[in-house]
């Protein structure tokens, strides 16, 4: 269910872009989906250059994001995560900081990152989020960052 009533752009005006994708390894099972349905969207857009750099946990999607926008100087990354809530306070740890972490490399590089972290209470959250049958959210990701580098060219 979404309450969210914007529609994305009908079509772009520059995609000769390169695309990072920082994706992490815990959680995988929805990782994956999540970034199958970002690659597609980006193809879709003729998007040829994808680097994808993948690390253990979502924790290390800030170190992944900043090599991606500086070491492999991508015009912009999406960062693509799943935190699921378990009985240690690790989810409200990784969740609050990763994003201030990526929110500084934005302002930091002045390039746009997306936040494809998907933070849920449980499994059934996650996979309701992820997977391409139900509300995969994957493709919204590469979506908006191909629209927000829009708004620069
Ligand atoms: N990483 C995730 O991407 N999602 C999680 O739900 C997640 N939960 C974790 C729970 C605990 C108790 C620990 C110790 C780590 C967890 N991590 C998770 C891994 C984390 O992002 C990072 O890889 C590790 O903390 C090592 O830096």
């Amino acid at each position: 269910m979404s309450n969210s009533s914007f529609k994305y752009a009908k079509s772009l005006e520059k995609t000769d872009f390169k695309i990072g994708i920082a994706k992490s390894k815990w959680n995988d099972r929805y990782v994956d989906m999540l970034v199958d349905s970002s690659v597609l969207h980006l193809k879709q857009n003729n998007i040829k250059n994808i680097k994808i750099i993948e690390v253990p946990g979502t924790w290390e999607l800030v170190h992944a994001t900043n090599a991606l926008l500086e070491k492999y100087e991508c015009d912009g990354v999406i960062a693509i995560g799943v935190i699921i809530r378990g009985e240690t306070s690790h989810y409200d740890l990784i969740s609050q900081n990763v994003v201030s972490g990526l929110m500084n490399l934005t302002l930091k590089t002045s390039k746009p990152v997306t936040l494809g972290i998907l933070a849920t209470e449980n499994e059934a959250q996650a996979e309701e989020r992820s997977n391409p049958n139900k509300l995969n959210k994957g493709k919204e990701f590469a979506q908006t960052i191909l629209e927000v580098l829009n708004l620069y060219i």
